[in-house]
C-alpha cells in the first residue's frame, strides 16, 4: 500500500537539501504506523487497563482510548472519506478527544495538522491553504474562527455521534516509516507560516532519544504540563513520551500557574513539562507543599536562567532538566539531567544527536567562542514547499538560528537567537545574559532585553522590566529604581552590557508557546 494523496510527499524538499538523518541506530522497520506503535503495542505490552489520559472531565484507560481512536478511524475513513496522505486539521485545547483525534488521523494513514487554540481565522486560513486541508476536527467551543475557513468542519460533538455506532476495532493503515504523519507549523513571528514535515518514525525517534535516554520515564509516571499539543514540545511531553512507556498524562484545558499547581496536587503528577517562565510563575504563586509528587521537571522553549534553576531546586529539591528543541527537529536535541546538569548551560547533545558550534563557513569555532548552533540526528528539518529549507539546512546540518558557546567540558551554553544579538558601540551583546543578571535583583519579576535604535551607538541595550507585585510596600517604577538596576548589572557584567534604557511595563508580550515576542517590544514606542 502506498500513499494515495501525495501532496505532502511531493512537497518534501529535494533530497540534496535534506539534513543528514542518523536513523539507522534506532532500528525501526520499514513499515511503521506510529499510532499503532504508541497505542496497540503499549496495550500488547500489558498496559490496556492502565490509565492513559486524565482530562478535566474524562479519564481513559489505554483500552478505552484505543476503542475511542478506532471508532474515530472508522468515521474518518468510512464516513469522511479520508485516504492516506490527506491532511486533517485539529483544533482544541489539550483534552482526551484531541489526543484521540491525533492518534486516529495517524492510524488511518492521514497527516495531522494540529493548531494552537488561540489562532484566529486569518492564521487558520493560511495554514489550511498552505497545507491544502479539506477536513477539520474541532472542539465545539472553538468552532467560530474556523467556520467557512475549511471545506468540511466536524465538531467534536458531531464526531462523537458519528463514532457511537462504529466498530470498536480498526486495523491500522500500513504506512511506511518514512511516510509523513505530521505537519508542525513553526511559531515563526514573520513571513508566511513554515510547515515542518515529520514521518511516522520521527514520532518514535523523539521517544527513543530525549525521552528514553535523558528523561527516563516509566509506566508509573504521571505526566503533566502546559504546552499546547499543537506545539511539538507539548505533543512529546504530554502524548508521545507517556504513551511510549504506558504512563498516564494529565491534560489541562487551562494551564496557567494556578491550574498547573492544582493539577500536580490533584493527580500526584511526577513529570512536568513547561516553559521557564511558568516555573518562575509557579514559584511566585508558592509551591511549598504542593509539588511533593514531582520527580522530574523539563524546561524548554526559551533559555532557562540559572536563577530559576537554583530557585526551583531550593523550593522543590528538583534539578530542572533544560532542553533545547525546535519544531523543525520535532523535539529536544541538547539537554542534561541529574548529575550531568551544569546550571546555566543547556546540556550536551542528546544520545543519537550530534551538535557543533560553527562559523559562517561551517567550520568549528574554538571552545569558548560564540558561533552558530548546528545539529543533526534521527530527526531533522524538512519544510513543506519552502525555499527557506536552504537557510535551515547546510551541508547536512540543521542550523537552528541560535548563537551558542561550547565550553571545554562539552556543554552547550545558550547566548541568544542570532537575530537577537545586540550590536552596540561595536560590541556584541546577548540580551539573555543581561536578562539573567537583572532577574537576580529582588525587584525584578520578569524582564526582556533588546537592541534599541540609537543615533550615536547604532543600538543601545534596553531593558523592559516587570516589577515584582504583591509584596508590601508595593514596588513603584522610578528613576531611582532604574538607576539601581543599571548599577546592579554594571557590578556583575562588563559595563558595556548594562541597559542604558530601562522601561517598566506591566506584562511581557509572549506567544502561546511561552516565548517572548521580542519584535513586539522592538515595535513598541516608548
Ligand atoms: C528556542 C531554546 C534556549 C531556540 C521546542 C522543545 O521551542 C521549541 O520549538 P520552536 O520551534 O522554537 C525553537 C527555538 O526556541 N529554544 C527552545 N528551547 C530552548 N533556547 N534554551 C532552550 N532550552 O531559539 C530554538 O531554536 O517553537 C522546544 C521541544 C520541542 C519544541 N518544538
Amino acid at each position: 500500500m502506498t500513499v494515495i494523496d501525495s501532496f505532502a510527499s511531493d512537497g518534501l524538499p529535494p533530497l540534496e537539501e535534506w539534513p543528514d538523518l542518523l536513523i539507522e541506530p534506532l532500528g525501526y522497520p520499514q513499515r511503521l504506523n506510529c499510532a499503532a506503535a504508541l497505542l496497540d503495542e503499549t496495550i500488547a505490552a500489558g498496559h490496556g487497563g492502565d490509565i492513559a489520559l486524565l482530562g478535566d472531565s474524562e479519564v481513559l484507560t489505554y483500552d478505552e482510548l484505543r476503542v475511542k481512536v478506532d471508532r474515530i478511524c472508522h468515521v474518518l475513513v468510512g464516513e469522511l472519506g479520508i485516504v492516506s496522505g490527506n491532511r486533517v486539521l485539529l483544533r482544541a485545547p489539550n483534552n482526551p478527544t484531541l489526543v484521540a483525534c491525533w492518534l486516529a488521523v495517524a492510524k488511518a494513514g492521514g497527516i495531522v495538522v494540529a493548531t494552537m487554540p488561540l489562532l484566529r481565522r486569518k492564521e487558520l486560513t493560511e495554514v489550511i491553504e498552505h497545507a491544502e486541508i479539506g477536513l477539520a476536527l474541532c472542539d465545539d467551543r472553538l468552532l467560530e474562527e474556523l467556520a467557512g475557513a475549511c471545506e468540511r468542519v466536524v465538531s467534536f460533538a458531531e464526531l462523537a455521534e458519528l463514532a457511537a455506532d462504529k466498530p470498536a476495532v480498526f486495523d491500522p493503515v500500513d504506512t511506511a516509516a518514512d511516510d509523513v504523519v505530521l505537519i508542525g507549523y513553526t511559531s515563526g513571528t514573520s513571513g508566511t507560516p513554515k510547515g515542518t514535515l515529520h514521518f511516522h518514525r520521527d514520532v518514535l525517534a523523539v521517544c527513543d532519544s530525549f525521552s528514553r535516554e535523558v528523561l527516563r520515564p516509566n509506566a508509573t509516571d504521571v505526566f503533566i504540563g502546559s504546552p499546547p499539543i499543537a506545539f511539538t514540545f507539548g505533543l512529546g511531553g504530554l502524548v508521545l513520551f507517556p504513551m511510549r512507556v504506558g504512563a498516564a498524562s494529565v491534560l489541562l484545558e487551562q494551564a496557567g500557574p494556578d491550574e498547573l499547581l492544582a493539577g500536580i496536587e490533584r493527580h500526584r503528577a511526577t513529570i512536568c513539562f513547561t516553559a521557564p517562565t511558568a516555573y518562575r510563575r509557579m514559584l511566585s504563586v508558592g509551591v511549598s507543599g504542593r509539588v511533593e509528587s514531582l520527580r522530574r521537571c523539563v524546561s524548554a522553549g526559551e533559555a532557562l536562567p540559572a536563577t530559576v534553576y537554583h530557585a526551583w531546586l531550593e523550593a522543590t529539591g528538583i534539578r530542572l532538566i533544560d532542553g533545547i528543541g525546535a519544531t523543525e527537529m520535532l523535539h529536544i536535541f541538547i539537554s542534561a539531567a541529574d548529575d550531568d546538569i551544569s546550571p546555566g548551560a543547556t546540556g550536551r547533545a542528546v544520545p543519537g544527536y550530534e551538535a557543533r558550534v560553527v562559523d559562517e563557513q561551517m567550520r568549528d569555532v574554538e571552545p569558548g567562542t560564540v558561533g552558530r548552533l548546528a545539529v543533526r540526528g534521527p530527526t531533522g528539518c524538512r519544510y513543506l514547499n519552502d525555499p527557506r529549507q536552504r537557510d535551515y539546512v547546510r551541508d547536512g546540518w540543521n542550523l537552528t538560528g541560535d548563537a551558542y558557546v561550547l565550553d571545554e567540558d562539552g556543554y552547550f551554553i545558550y547566548q541568544a537567537r542570532l537575530d537577537d544579538m545586540i550590536v552596540s558601540g561595536g560590541y556584541n551583546i546577548a540580551g539573555p545574559e543581561v536578562e539573567q543578571t537583572l532577574l537576580g535583583h529582588a525587584a525584578v519579576a520578569e524582564c526582556a532585553v533588546i537592541g534599541w535604535p540609537d543615533e550615536a551607538r547604532g543600538m543601545i541595550v534596553k531593558a523592559f522590566v516587570v516589577l515584582r507585585g504583591g509584596d508590601e510596600p508595593a514596588l513603584e517604577p522610578s528613576d531611582a529604581l532604574a538607576r539601581e538596576l543599571q548599577d546592579y548589572v554594571k557590578a556583575q557584567l562588563a559595563p558595556y552590557k548594562y541597559p542604558r534604557a530601562i522601561q517598566f511595563i506591566e506584562d511581557l508580550p509572549r506567544t502561546e508557546t511561552g516565548k517572548l515576542r521580542r519584535y513586539a517590544l522592538r515595535e513598541s514606542g516608548s
